[in-house]
């Protein structure tokens, strides 16, 4: 039986798997400047895949998650001939739960930047809470903080404080939620960092499940994270982006007006950030993509 599309972001997919599961598909597609370029990322959908199922296994003493398996022999039928017009599924495809989701966003934020930064300039606060005068663009935060935003149907998401993420999802959920995403996100950017990579910020979506807590969707992956490269951070300006800035760079320097179609990207920016995304995944996570499913298909066994 063909798996039923419930639905689709810009670079991925969520199928209903049946048995109250959903078979969530990273695509290799990539977005700058919030237009999905026209070529694949080699193995980006893998790197995603194989990050979050790292971390969700080495959070699994914090909280419970949505995994089922990363494995392709557990798929329901329906995902061999499932064709999303990209790589095959091997290594970029999720089984996963059903979650009763929170409605809003998880973010932690270690560094000042984005909409943080923002919000500091205008009021010395982050979401709310005072922060120390004098902070500059990008600086680290004394403390990491739980800056919850709600979902959007349309649009951008809008910052809350802790105290609205209490009315909206409870108290007892809310402090939870952001203890369990603190925790987590301090245990990344620990790792990160010792590999020379900064984790400014992540998003984590959580969900309940038999009643209790957990994590789902990506976790503390590129596309749900700022990365940047520890040798490059500069308080006062805004660091590159790990994955992305050889893409921006390249984007910028054509003069694109950044509305579709954009332009083709050559063969060197493709590679170039193909290998950003698995060197991300190799030195955060400490593994090789080369031990993740679906390598045979990218003839990659050998790295
Ligand atoms: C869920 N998303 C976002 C993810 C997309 C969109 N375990 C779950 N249970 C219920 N709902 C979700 C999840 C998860 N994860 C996730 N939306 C709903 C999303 C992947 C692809 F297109």
């Amino acid at each position: 039986m063909a798996l039923t599309l419930v639905h689709s972001g810009k670079v991925r997919e969520l199928y209903d798997a049946g048995d109250d599961r959903l078979l969530m598909v990273a695509s290799d597609r990539i977005s700058a400047f919030d237009v999905i370029m026209a070529e694949p990322i080699t193995d980006k959908g893998r790197v995603l895949t194989a990050m979050t199922v790292h971390w969700l296994d080495a959070l699994s003493d914090l909280a419970p998650s949505h995994l089922v398996s990363a494995d392709p022999a557990d798929f329901p039928s329906g995902a061999s001939t499932l064709d999303d017009g990209g790589a095959p599924l091997a290594g970029r495809a999720l089984l996963v739960r059903r979650a009763e989701m929170l409605p809003i966003e998880c973010i932690v934020r270690g560094y000042l930047a984005g909409s943080g930064w923002a919000e500091y300039k205008r009021s010395q606060t982050l979401h709310g809470t005072e922060l120390p005068a004098g902070m500059r663009q990008s600086d680290r935060l004394p403390e990491p903080l739980f800056t919850p935003s709600t979902k959007a149907t349309e649009g951008h998401d809008e910052n809350i404080s802790y105290e609205q993420a209490a009315e909206l999802v409870g108290r007892a959920t809310a402090t939870k939620a952001r203890d369990l995403c603190v925790e987590a996100y301090r245990r990344a950017a620990a790792v990160a960092e010792t590999h020379g990579i900064i984790v400014a910020d992540t998003k984590f979506e959580l969900g309940f499940i038999d009643g209790e807590l957990a994590l789902c969707d990506e976790v503390l992956t590129p596309d749900s994270s700022r990365f940047w490269p520890a040798d490059q951070w500069e308080p006062g300006t805004s660091p590159p982006s790990f994955d992305k800035q050889p893409l921006r760079d390249w984007l910028e320097d054509t003069g694109w007006d950044k509305t579709p179609p954009p332009p083709a990207l050559p063969d060197e920016i493709v590679k170039e950030t193909s290998e950003r995304y698995i060197a991300a995944y190799e030195r955060v996570c400490g593994r090789r993509l080369a031990d993740w499913y679906g390598a045979d298909w990218y003839g990659e066994g050998g790295r």
